[in-house]
């Protein structure tokens, strides 16, 4: 094995080879290292075996579905998802006296490892204007002076709302109601930064913008392509699912940038195979592809399918398919026959023969599966490239039937439920309808701020007032000196958080944390215990109920402050039962069973194990488009120029830290050990620019209004494509230009940001 010499001036700085496999015995061994190190023994049992069990705790990780009942293990969980749980369920807390001591300038220079690590947040506190300081405040109080602020606006559309994917169905869909009943659809959510570029594509193509699959399609898939996703570290458990679609006989191509360890072999802590034996291999192919290449690669692949079909016709396509349930099939042919082949070469970098030997796999297979997630997402031509996947499943017919479909992976745990619920700044009139008809009033029609949006406008001071309710937005959003500013601007920014983090710390004048109880926690109200319900990636809705003491007496549920934020502000402007929603989650569900399409008899399916499953209309044969079929579509685009001497870097996860917040400073599979701060690079490319292992650099990113810069990082070779960097997010979040998002869905293009790299003076 390699192990790159320390560099004197990156002493912490330990790189060896990338690894070739994932999960097994170490897996496990992170897991209880990091759970014991947050809290007893006896609270890990507690988190981690009641994890992803009927009427136990949703894990508070990723939206991987679980497995059908009868068919869980005992230990239903993996090693990332151990680390989230019992990274909330902590025993460390932190009230009064540690804001005595931090000032919030002092807090704001913290790293976020730093700010997260000092436990979970216990009681009300706000930072009045011109101090430096949290204080307590009681939470009357606090929802008072929100209040207050709301009222005092010149109009509703000076506050913004913000959500990210922690939270429950019933918590999203108060917080969508209160913001129309307050008058804006505010409602930037983290799907803005995440799977915006899917829904726009499936929904323009085929009426639905959720993926069609259930995890036992996966199962019995006969080629399951995984693109621009890193599942060994942000889904582990659909690596279980990826081995039994290969002992069923499936076949799997990834399509990755970076050779990602959980990508080559798997080695399944729950089978004996995978504690002593040497695993399943995953990947049949790892095409490398360079950053941004994949709309040509589907291009290309589509083109080489109709020339197959021209060779033997009525061998390739399903013209039955394409015939009766789609539109614009002659269109795209046209198109897709004229891709050029150099400019296919030149965006992926793979050759003729990789590309024909995919090609070979397809007509091999009838039942095609392609999960993504944000390799795919986060570029400026996204969408066309998410468009010509789905081209690419029509053609043989692969939407509608067993073992076949779109797989976006959704990142948060309820991400996809929050958006069901109606945290989507411009949801459609239907659902609008349904609020006004069950709660008799007006909703706002006009669409609302989405992230990128709402960041503008705090930095023109059109925002005055921010509510964040989970999340990390000033960590999770591009150009993070401008972001910072904007909210610096506001009069109030609160936010609605288990766990400290820097949101909490570039605040507005006024600045309020309100904490509150996480998923593992009993949720107790005045009818009794209360549970709350999840949407998992394939459309199971499930509950959640935590086991856990809460962590102060002082925290209030999310529900709760939603109900009392929502009297406090809107008193009887709205003739909507917020106290007895409070009191009983139920009755919420009961709302939400008349409002949103699919929920007929919650209370009564949601409690029955397995949950509910939503479906797809796509499987019952439904093309929700205004066509009424499925529509192919036409795709250019690629990444903006790369001038001379320049990268493209994307911004990953490492395999040790949740989102916006590190565990440690460690990335296992990537043999990286001791320091985040360094960008990854092909070694050819390094030798071209005269750098090694080891040395300083500033990374610069160019756009049309300027350059930014990130210094102070290490470079380190890596085996990425010619032309291509990587570093890790959200260190450099400061580099993405807050004007480069994805056409039609405005999504920030955090994978492919345009750098140099500049030795720092030494
Ligand atoms: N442990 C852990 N689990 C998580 C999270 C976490 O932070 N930690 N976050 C959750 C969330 S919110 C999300 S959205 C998901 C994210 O899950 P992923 O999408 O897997 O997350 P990223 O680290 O952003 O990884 C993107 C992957 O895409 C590849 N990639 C980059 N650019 C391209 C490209 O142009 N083409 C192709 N084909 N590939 C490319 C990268 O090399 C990398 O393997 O994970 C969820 N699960
Ligand atoms: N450069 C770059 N930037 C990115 C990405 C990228 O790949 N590259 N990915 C983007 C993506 S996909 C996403 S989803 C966003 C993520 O952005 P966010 O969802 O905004 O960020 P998180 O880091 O998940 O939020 C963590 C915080 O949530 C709070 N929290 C945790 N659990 C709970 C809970 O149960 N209730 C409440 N109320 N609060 C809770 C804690 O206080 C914690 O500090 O980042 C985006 N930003
Ligand atoms: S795969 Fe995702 S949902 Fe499943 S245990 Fe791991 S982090 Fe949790
Ligand atoms: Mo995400």
């Amino acid at each position: 094995m390699r192990k790159a010499p320390k560099h004197e001036s990156t002493p912490d700085l330990e790189v060896s080879e990338p690894k070739e496999w994932a999960a097994g015995v170490p897996a496990v061994k992170k897991a209880l290292e990091y759970s014991l190190a947050q809290t007893s023994p006896k609270r890990t049992a507690l988190t981690l075996l009641n994890m992803n069990q009927v009427d136990g705790i949703d894990c508070p990780g990723c939206a991987w579905p679980d497995p059908a009942v009868g068919h869980r293990h005992k230990n239903e969980y993996c090693e990332n998802g151990a680390k989230h749980i019992n990274d909330e369920a902590t025993s460390r807390r932190i009230g009064a006296d540690f804001f005595r001591e931090h000032p919030v300038s002092e807090l704001a220079q913290r790293s976020d490892e730093w700010l997260n690590a000092q436990g979970r947040l216990t009681e009300p506190m706000v930072k009045r204007p011109g101090s430096d300081h949290y204080e307590p405040i009681a939470w009357h109080d606090a929802f008072g002076l929100l209040a207050d602020e709301l009222n005092s606006l010149d109009s509703p559309h000076e506050a913004a709302f913000y959500t990210s994917g922690r939270v429950s169905n019933e918590a999203a869909f108060l917080l969508q109601l209160f913001s129309r009943a307050f008058g804006t659809n505010n409602l930037p959510d983290c799907s803005n930064l995440c799977h915006e570029s899917s829904g726009t594509a499936l929904h323009e193509t085929i009426g639905v913008g959720k993926g069609t699959v259930s995890l036992d399609d996966i199962h019995h898939s006969d080629l399951v392509f995984v693109v621009g996703q890193n599942p060994g570290t942000n889904h582990p458990r659909q690596l279980s699912a990826l081995e039994e679609c290969k002992q069923n006989g499936g076949r799997i191509i990834a399509v990755n940038p970076l050779p990602e360890a959980g990508l080559k072999r798997f080695k399944n802590p729950q089978k004996p195979r995978g504690v002593v034996g040497k695993g399943t291999d995953i990947a049949d192919k790892l095409l490398q592809i360079r950053i941004g290449g994949d709309l040509m690669f589907f291009r290309a692949l589509n083109r080489l399918l109709l020339e197959a079909e021209d060779e033997r016709p009525g061998t390739v396509l399903d013209r039955e398919f394409i015939d009766a349930q789609s539109v614009g099939f002659e269109e795209f042919a046209e198109h897709v026959r004229e891709t050029d082949w150099d400019e296919v070469f030149a965006a992926s970098g793979l050759t003729r023969e990789e590309i024909e030997a995919v090609r070979d796999e397809v007509l091999r297979a009838d039942r095609i599966i392609v999960c993504w997630a944000m390799g795919l997402t986060q570029h400026a031509h996204a969408v066309p490239t998410i468009r010509e996947i789905v081209n690419f499943l029509l053609l043989r017919g692969n939407f509608g039937k067993p073992g076949a479909g779109a797989c976006p992976v959704r990142g948060h745990s309820n991400v996809q439920g929050d958006r069901t619920m109606g945290i989507w700044e411009k949801m459609p009139d239907g659902f609008l309808d349904a609020l006004q008809a069950e709660f008799g009033f007006d909703p706002p029609r006009e669409h609302g701020y989405d992230a990128v949006r709402a960041i503008r406008a705090m930095g023109e001071g059109r925002v005055k007032v921010f509510l964040g309710m989970a999340g990390n937005f000033v960590r999770a959003t591009p150009d993070s000196d401008v972001t910072e500013a904007g909210m610096r601007r506001c009069r109030l920014t609160a936010h609605v958080s288990t766990k400290l983090n820097r949101s909490h710390t570039v605040c507005g004048e006024t600045a309020l944390i309100l904490p509150t109880l996480g998923r593992t926690e009993r949720d107790r109200q005045t009818t009794g215990e209360q549970f709350v319900t999840v949407e998992d990636s394939m459309s199971e809705v499930h509950l959640s109920r935590g086991r856990l003491e809460p962590a102060s007496p002082f925290l209030l549920s999310e529900v709760a402050i939603l109900c009392r934020l929502a009297r406090a502000t809107l008193g009887d402007r709205v003739d909507v039962p917020w106290a007895a929603f409070e009191a009983d989650y139920d009755l919420i569900r009961d709302r939400i069973s008349r409002v949103v399409p699919g929920f007929d008899d919650f209370n009564a399916r949601v409690v029955k194990p397995g949950g509910l499953p939503l479906g797809s209309p796509v499987n019952e044969g439904h093309f929700r488009t205004p066509v009424g079929k499925a529509i192919f579509t036409r795709n250019s685009g690629s990444i903006p120029d790369v001038p001379p001497g320049h990268l493209v870097l994307q911004t990953m996860r490492s395999h040790d830290q949740w989102n916006t917040i590190p565990y440690s400073s460690n990335d296992r599979y990537r043999g990286i050990h001791g320091d985040r701060r360094v960008v990854l690079v092909n070694a050819e490319d390094l030798a071209e620019q005269g750098l090694a292992q080891g040395d300083k650099v500033d990374v610069v990113s160019v756009w049309s209004d300027g350059e930014r810069r990130a210094a102070d990082f290490t470079v380190v070779p890596y085996p990425t494509p010619r032309g291509c960097a990587a570093g890790y997010y959200p260190e450099t979040n400061v580099l993405v230009p807050l004007g480069s998002v994805a056409s039609g869905s405005n999504q920030p293009a955090f994978k492919s940001v345009i750098v140099r790299l500049e030795r720092a003076n030494a």
